[in-house]
């Protein structure tokens, strides 16, 4: 990170693009918020990035008065590891989609993760494949009529956040696009985080699958538990709670029950897991930090293997590297 000379606001980091989201579509908040965010944090718009794949979603770094780049379909974890491991002092978002980061991109998101690249990954979930008009996607619900699956669709829904925690991301969060200030939270403390950051953003498409969150937002006390470190797992006006026992099992119980899970997120990876498979009917919806745990960047230990290397046998030279040991001359 480095600070800009004079305070930026907002406006300074809006690009002059005219954003080009259907009206009412839930990229408009997030957009907001990001903007707000980063004027806030007080970063520089020289080091600060915006890597994206292909999808409505991904038309993100147009918008950003930063810099960016709109890449190719799934593979902006792959792009954004090269601009991390080449510039560590850079700030690298990427912003994904339920399509863009699950389908075609599920393989580059997941060893992103699991190698704890320094990239900030926001993905934004509206269950659909926006940009195509409509088609289902990794998180549609079995069931979904739309475009490719007029009878209904059949495959199971990819839980996200189950996903980014089995791959090793060492920060996993969820927010939605109606909660400007739990997102701002969760992105300022995503910011000063050092390794793969993982965040589920709840984004309606009110073209192709309105409504999708409506059950989650809409009654935001009643159907959100808000998680806060070391405070219990508390919704509906604090009349209620979620106990996740000893065998991995969660119920949801009256407040004051002692059984009352407190959460940690600095906790286990199997709580995590737990917070991440309670669903929308059956359960509330975490939403902020669900785990956190600190563990060395790959471009940390990468550089610093290259620093030993150098320091070892001094600077080399790419061609006579590659001429070294067995070469072959092919006719
Ligand atoms: C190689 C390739 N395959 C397929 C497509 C078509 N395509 C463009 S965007 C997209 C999915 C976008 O869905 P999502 O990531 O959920 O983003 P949204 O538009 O909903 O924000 C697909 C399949 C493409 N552009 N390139
Ligand atoms: S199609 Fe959906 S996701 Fe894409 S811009 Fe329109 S409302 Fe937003």
């Amino acid at each position: 990170m480095s600070t800009p000379l004079i305070k930026l606001t907002k406006k300074d980091f809006e690009s002059n693009q005219d954003v080009r989201w259907c009206p009412g579509c839930g990229d408009y908040a997030i957009l907001a918020t990001v903007q707000r965010t980063l004027a806030q944090l007080g970063v520089a718009r020289e080091t600060t990035t915006f890597i994206s794949g292909i999808g409505c979603s991904s038309r993100f770094p147009y918008y950003m008065n930063t810099y960016g780049f709109h890449t190719i379909h799934g593979r902006a974890p792959a792009i954004a590891t090269g601009l991390k491991m080449a510039r560590p002092e850079l700030d690298v978002w990427v912003v994904t989609g339920d399509g863009d980061g699950l389908s075609i991109g599920g393989n580059h998101l997941m060893h992103a993760l699991r190698r704890n690249v320094g990239l900030k990954i926001m993905l934004f979930n509206n269950q659909i494949y926006g940009l195509t008009k409509g088609q289902y996607s990794p998180t549609s619900a079995v069931g979904t009529k739309a475009a490719s699956t007029p009878m209904g669709s059949l495959d199971y829904p990819i839980n996200p956040l189950a996903l980014a925690l089995a791959a090793g991301a060492t920060f996993v969060a969820r927010v939605a696009d109606t909660d400007a200030k739990l997102m701002a939270t969760v992105l300022q403390e995503a910011y000063h985080h050092q390794g793969s950051v993982f965040i589920e953003i709840l984004q309606n498409c009110p073209v192709f699958n309105d409504g999708i969150w409506e059950a989650i937002t809409d009654d935001a006390p009643g159907r959100q538990i808000v998680l806060r470190d070391g405070e219990p797992l508390l919704f509906a006006g604090g009349t209620k709670g979620v106990a996740i026992g000893q065998d991995f099992q969660a119920a949801v119980v009256d407040a004051k029950n002692p059984a009352v899970s407190m959460h940690r997120a600095h906790g286990t990876l199997g709580y995590a897991q737990m917070l991440a498979s309670l669903t929308a009917a059956e359960f509330p919806v975490p939403v902020g930090v669900l785990y956190k745990v600190e563990k060395p960047s790959y471009e940390a230990m990468a550089n610093s293997q290259v620093a030993d290397a150098i320091a070892a046998k001094g600077r080399g030279k790419l061609e006579a590297l590659l001429a070294e040991g067995m070469t072959w001359r092919v006719s």
